[in-house]
């Protein structure tokens, strides 16, 4: 009989001889693999008993702790597609995921319950339980009566482990379906290229509802069998504290550059380490250099979408060359191709695609989408610019989409500007993104109001509050008679980006 290829076998599955390992340092307390093991069947327990079956979607919109991770391998053990929100998400944002994903169950904090379970009712989801950062709540109680042995569910491997959602040009985000196979095969070549063994220990301070936070960083430390220390959020002093105890850190750039801020990051404190690894929004030089100058490494940096996992990275051994994004992982194909569908010469720019057992099967119920989201040949077009030098290194030189990337968190303005064209008094709104030293960028909105209209920008922003996560709440909004269009009418916002980095100063 073949092997079972659920992720969680990846991770746990028949390895006995690291049982007794410290698996997670959460808090004050540290959880062997078994403990992992047990906590997690608890939960599936719980979840088997709910009645939820293999296939049915399960919506995490709770905070970050140890729990998460339980109720994550919990999801995989029991064969449920895991649905992870980030928690900051207002009612208006949950309602659409709930009604486009139909989970069978939401699990939600104590304190957003009320607002869950009238966002559940109208999306027709039976099942509303409760799981907070201290490890209580309605589900927590239930698992904590629940037995610890549980049969993983058996895969063959294209079962769908996981539906994340990132969203688009319209505004309205789509789910990307993972399966266990996409998300085994990108996790075990990770673990390969950066070298993890059992003794590694990487600090945990990203976020368990993006590919980076729940893939590659929690990924390849139990895939390895390594060790993390799992932080709330990001606190660049907390880290520097942690730093000698520890052999790696992943993080988005504004990371580098909120520790390169701090007092303490010295090549002393770095003596443990053996790796800083980075992604997820590009790497400015300048933090690169000023990095490896301070402290003796060379981050590296690797490129990936959620739609993907990882496709390119640069290596452990050889050459991480700033601003670059490294070459393909050895099982993946990246292609660029020009505006003339043909691959261009090596410096030339065009899209990147990318095809390998990591690539995603489709976008959720979304035929017509996906029948352009890939190519005949099976690549995906991942809607980013790049280039490829000579020694085979691709940089990453733009988007096609029109995307904000703000401190390591993707932002579609036309969700904003649809909220913002809603609002009493605007005429019409563009939002982009500009440069900025804390979150590579921040988001700006240029409004054009009626003519007999004065609009308060603290009015405009306490109304966008009610409808969107803080993160996509535009820092400057700026008044303006016209917005500047090209001859087919059409709004440029590369001109507006333009103008606004030159003549806005930074925020401090
Ligand atoms: C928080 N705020 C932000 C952001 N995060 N504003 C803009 N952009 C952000 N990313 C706002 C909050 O709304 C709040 O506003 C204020 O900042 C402070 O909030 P706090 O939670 O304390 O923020 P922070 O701790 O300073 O967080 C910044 C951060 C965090 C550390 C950069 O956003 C972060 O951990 N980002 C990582 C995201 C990530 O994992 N991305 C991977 C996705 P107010 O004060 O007004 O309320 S991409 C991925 O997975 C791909 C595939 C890949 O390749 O990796």
């Amino acid at each position: 009989m073949h092997q079972n290829r659920n992720l969680f076998s990846c991770y746990l599955q028949g390895k006995e001889e690291r049982h007794d390992k410290v698996a997670v340092y959460a808090g004050n307390r540290d959880y062997s693999y078994a403990e992992l093991a047990d906590q997690s069947a608890r939960y599936a327990n719980a979840l088997v008993d709910l009645g939820v079956t293999p296939g049915d979607r399960l919506c995490a919109y709770i905070d970050k702790s140890i729990d998460n991770v339980f109720l994550y391998l919990a999801s995989l053990r029991a064969g449920l597609v895991y649905q992870p929100l980030n928690p900051v998400f207002q009612p208006a944002e949950v309602d659409y995921y709930l009604a486009d994903a139909r989970p069978a169950l939401v699990v939600c904090s104590t304190t957003n319950e009320n607002r869950v379970r009238a966002a559940a009712e109208r999306a027709d989801v039976k099942r509303v339980l409760t799981l907070d950062r201290d490890g209580s709540g309605t589900l927590a109680a239930r698992a904590n009566s629940a037995p610890t042995d549980f049969s993983t569910c058996w895969c063959d491997g294209a079962e769908l482990a996981c539906l994340l959602y990132s969203s688009g040009t319209t505004g309205k985000p789509k789910g990307i379906k993972l399966s266990h196979d996409n998300l085994v095969a990108n996790v075990s070549t990770l673990v390969d290229l950066w070298g993890f063994t059992p003794c590694d220990v990487l600090i945990h301070a990203l976020p368990l509802f993006h590919v980076h936070g729940l893939f590659v960083a929690l990924g390849c430390v139990l895939t390895a069998g390594a060790s993390l220390r799992l932080l709330e959020k990001f606190d660049a002093g907390e880290i520097i504290g942690l730093l000698p105890e520890t052999t790696v850190l992943m993080g988005v750039p504004t990371f580098y550059t909120r520790l390169l801020k701090s007092p303490g990051l010295t090549r002393d404190v770095c003596s443990s380490m053996r790796l800083f690894i980075c992604g997820s929004a590009p790497l400015h030089e300048n933090t690169f250099n000023q990095f490896r100058q301070q402290t003796g490494h060379a981050i590296l940096e690797r490129y990936g979408t959620s739609e993907t996992g990882m496709s390119t990275s640069n290596p452990l051994d050889g050459e991480r060359k700033a601003g670059a994004v490294g070459k393909p992982l050895p099982d993946v194909l990246v292609k660029i191709e020009g505006d003339d569908g043909n691959e261009v010469a090596d410096d030339g720019v065009g899209e990147i695609l990318v095809k390998g057992p990591n690539v995603f099967s489709g976008y959720w119920q979304l035929d017509d989408v996906n029948r352009n989201a890939f190519t005949e040949e099976g690549y995906f077009r991942t809607g980013d610019l790049g280039e490829r030098d000579a020694d085979g290194y691709i940089r990453i030189v733009g988007r096609a989409k029109d995307m904000i990337i703000s401190g390591g968190e993707n932002i579609y303005p036309k969700e904003i500007e649809q909220c913002l064209d809603r609002i009493e008094g605007v005429s019409e709104s563009a939002v982009v993104g500009v440069d900025d030293a804390d979150l590579g960028e921040r988001v700006v909105a240029v409004l054009v109001t009626a003519s007999d209209c004065r609009l308060d920008k603290a009015d405009i922003v306490a109304e966008l509050k009610t409808q969107l996560a803080g993160f996509k709440l535009p820092r400057q909004i700026f008044f303006v008679d016209e917005l500047p269009r090209n001859t087919m009418g059409k709004v440029q916002k590369n001109k507006l980006r333009e103008t606004l980095n030159e003549c806005i100063p930074e925020l401090s």
